[in-house]
């Protein structure tokens, strides 16, 4: 594949969720053998720019530029994903009702292993607005025989006295709070005021120190393809949840508060 086409790929979505983006970058670099790794990079960098994992991984390769450092963050990233998942399952009791959000690799192995364990519980999936990746969340949950009902957006609220918890992946972890899929802080503003857990499912690799952040904005025709005169549209893709909202993060380094988690930030 050509780096034009990976980067039309990554911009479009067909990869979407942070480790899935710096996934597809990692293969890319491999079976290019890392060639014009600066000028890649550089590109890669830019093309969804909030998440921090492939900008991570950048950082670690730029350092160490061979095929088996790709290995290694590959590996690093799958195996995360298991751990993450065996840890959260533990949050996840019969007969729950969970609240999810957009599409998480992370937020969806916490939940498949608690299924895998024999727990019977729901899923509420969010449609996300407007890319729908709510979507692929509940197809992927349906298949696996999970219980899943798709809402809308704006419906969280209706529903979220019913839950026990809400569960969502990072873009990032930042002192800020944590960045991910807009909505994601409406989701954790609305669990604080019904006392419910909102639990961030993320691999240490999202830990994002950087200076500067640059919440996407995407095209305005996601959000609207008719013709607006004189009208503005706006489309950010993410939102930053602050710290006060979150009950705990899974990490593959275990379950954490939010004070451990700022403190692998310094
Ligand atoms: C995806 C999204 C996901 C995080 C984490 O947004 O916000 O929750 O990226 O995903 P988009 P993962 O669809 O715009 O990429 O756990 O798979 O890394």
């Amino acid at each position: 594949m050509a780096l034009v086409q990976l980067i039309k790929d990554i911009k479009s979505m067909k990869y979407q969720g942070a480790n899935q983006i710096a996934i597809a970058s990692l293969k890319y670099l491999k079976k290019t053998k890392l060639k014009n790794f600066n000028t890649v990079s550089n590109q890669l960098r830019k093309a969804r720019p909030t998440a921090v994992v492939l900008h991570n991984c950048l950082n670690i390769l730029s350092k160490d530029r061979t095929e088996k450092m790709i290995d290694t963050l590959l590996v690093r990233l799958q195996s995360s994903r298991i751990e993450i998942g065996k840890r959260g399952s533990k949050l996840i009791k019969n007969k729950f009702k969970i609240m999810t959000h957009c599409h998480s690799g992370d937020a969806l192995s916490i939940i498949k292993e608690a299924h895998k364990a024999g727990k019977r519980f729901e899923v509420y999936a969010t449609e996300t607005e407007p890319k729908h990746q709510g979507i692929i969340t509940a197809k992927e949950l349906h298949k696996l025989g999970i219980k899943v009902t798709v809402i809308e957006d704006p419906a969280a609220a209706y529903f979220m006295k019913d839950m026990d918890c809400v569960i969502v992946g990072t873009d990032s972890f930042r002192k800020e709070g944590i960045i991910n899929k807009i909505g994601t802080f409406d989701l954790a503003i609305l669990a604080k005021k019904f006392g419910k857990p909102f639990y961030v499912a993320g691999n240490t690799l999202k830990l994002d120190n950087r200076k500067k952040f640059i919440i996407e904005e995407r095209p305005v025709k996601e959000v609207y393809a008719g013709k607006l005169k004189g009208i503005k549209i706006r489309n950010p893709a993410f939102d930053i949840t602050s710290w006060d909202l979150i009950t705990r993060v899974v990490t593959e380094k275990g379950i954490m508060t939010p004070v451990n988690v700022k403190r692998l930030l310094q």
